[in-house]
């Protein structure tokens, strides 16, 4: 019964997969132009290459679109036979557990989802810290990786600062076969082990979360994970989280309240008021894209946030070095919207103009060395049209930021941490982000 369902499976999947991978094969071919890329072959966490968290993968889900399904299948055949793109992480394409991806794999995934095969199994976590207590100057974990040779792991202790363990010197701390690690430590308050690839720069001392360099696959962390990370609109991002923080001083919460994915993909900021605080939300992206198009769609009206309240979609390194197209009553007024390059008061930095009352719209900045051209439009077309285009700026001023440590960040807030005139919570829902060279 089993061979014969095997064998059923395989000759569906057969004369399912030719046609695909012939359309495969053309999506390889727009990816290598970083093109539109085929929704359900290609949608890997394409932008995180340099910069992967992967921690929180989903075995069987080899294409990293967050659910297991025919998809993976042509995504792991594509791979194994044809030279595509690896699955992210590999362990991902392990579906039938065996340390191993190949055709297996494929055979599995499409048995599970046809004809109601076993699921994948729950892949393990990436990387562990095992047993750790505060004051213990060993530092025992797991690394849950198929290849021990394309990884390491780097320890970071916190005291006033982030300092690299055991030394500048020594600074890696190697998985073993049987996938178990250990090294020793000075004292420390918080404890975080990466695992990183061979790209990975430790350096010293860190003033940010290690977590946020790149070449860091995944991260474990003691006594808590301090920072919460999100897959998102095919990039990674990480969640603002502290008191009395810029821009404001707001307090800035990672609460699934305040930054939340729903079932349709899309992610909603709110202010909401717990507690007599207003807590805010801000989600930056994990790494540079640099120049390039990017373009966001909205599904919720930006006209008519409180007097107080700034949805933001913006690109920022130092307040001198950012762009920004900004909803806001306050800063605009009498309009409600602005394109600025920083700093706003250099004369011929800030574009006004007025958002209508369009509960989905779409915005783009085209960012180059010698311009920034912004559009909004309505709909959630890729590219606006005549009679779709609210409003369009051109800036070839002096301002123009220059890529390097610069992240694409989305943010509600409130202006000057001051309370929403009209006393709401706010929401912003944010469809989708785009990224082409
Ligand atoms: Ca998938
Ligand atoms: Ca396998």
């Amino acid at each position: 019964m089993n061979l014969h369902k095997n064998a059923a499976a395989v000759i569906l999947f057969l004369l399912l997969i030719i046609p695909i991978l012939q359309s495969a094969q053309n999506s390889q071919l727009s990816h290598a132009r970083n093109t539109a890329i085929g929704a359900d072959i290609s949608s890997t966490y394409a932008g995180n290459n340099e910069n992967a968290y992967a921690c929180d993968y989903v075995c069987g889900d080899a294409n990293g679109d967050g659910s297991v399904n025919v998809s993976d299948a042509v995504y792991i055949i594509n791979y194994v036979f044809i030279g595509g793109d690896i699955p992210f992480p590999i362990e991902a394409g392990d579906a039938n557990g065996d340390g191993s991806c190949n055709v297996s794999d494929a055979v599995f995934i499409i048995n599970h989802v046809f004809i109601g095969g076993p699921a994948p199994v729950a892949c393990p976590y990436l990387i562990n810290i095992v047993n750790l207590q505060q004051g213990d100057n060993t530092v025992h974990g797991t690394a849950n990786i198929l290849d021990t040779a394309l990884y390491r792991v780097v320890l970071w202790a916190k005291t006033d600062r982030w300092y690299v363990q055991p030394s500048v010197a020594n600074p890696y701390t190697f998985v073993q076969g049987d996938g178990t690690w250990s090294n020793s430590t000075y004292p420390w308050d918080r404890m975080v082990a990466l695992l990183v690839d061979l790209s990975y720069v430790p350096g010293s001392t860190r003033d940010y979360h290690p977590s946020m360099d790149p070449g860091v696959v995944c991260w474990d962390e003691y006594p808590d994970k301090s920072i919460k990370y999100f897959n998102w609109s095919n990039y990674r991002w990480r969640i603002k989280k502290g008191d009395l923080l810029g821009p404001g001083p707001n307090y800035f919460s990672d609460d699934t309240v305040n930054v939340w994915i729903d079932q349709d993909k899309r992610l909603h900021l709110k202010i909401d008021y717990r507690d007599d605080i207003w807590y805010c939300s801000e989600v930056v992206l994990d790494h540079s894209l640099g120049y390039g198009l990017y373009t966001f769609k909205v599904d919720s009206r930006v006209d008519n946030l409180d007097y107080n309240t700034i949805f933001a979609g913006f690109i920022y390194e130092t307040i001198n070095e950012e762009f920004d197209i900004e909803f806001s009553q306050r800063l605009a007024a009498p309009f409600n919207a602005l394109y600025v390059a920083q700093p706003w008061y250099t004369p011929g930095n800030i574009e006004f103009f007025n958002m209508p009352n369009s509960s989905q719209t779409s915005h783009s900045f085209e960012w180059r060395s010698d311009r920034i051209i912004c559009n909004s439009w309505n709909g959630h077309s890729d590219t606006p049209t005549g009679s779709t285009l609210i409003h369009t700026w051109t800036y070839t001023g002096e301002d123009i930021p220059i890529p390097g440590g610069e992240r694409m960040i989305f943010n509600l807030y409130l202006f000057g941490g001051e309370v929403p005139v009209q006393g709401l919570e706010d929401e912003a829902i944010i469809t989708s982000f785009q990224y082409t060279e």
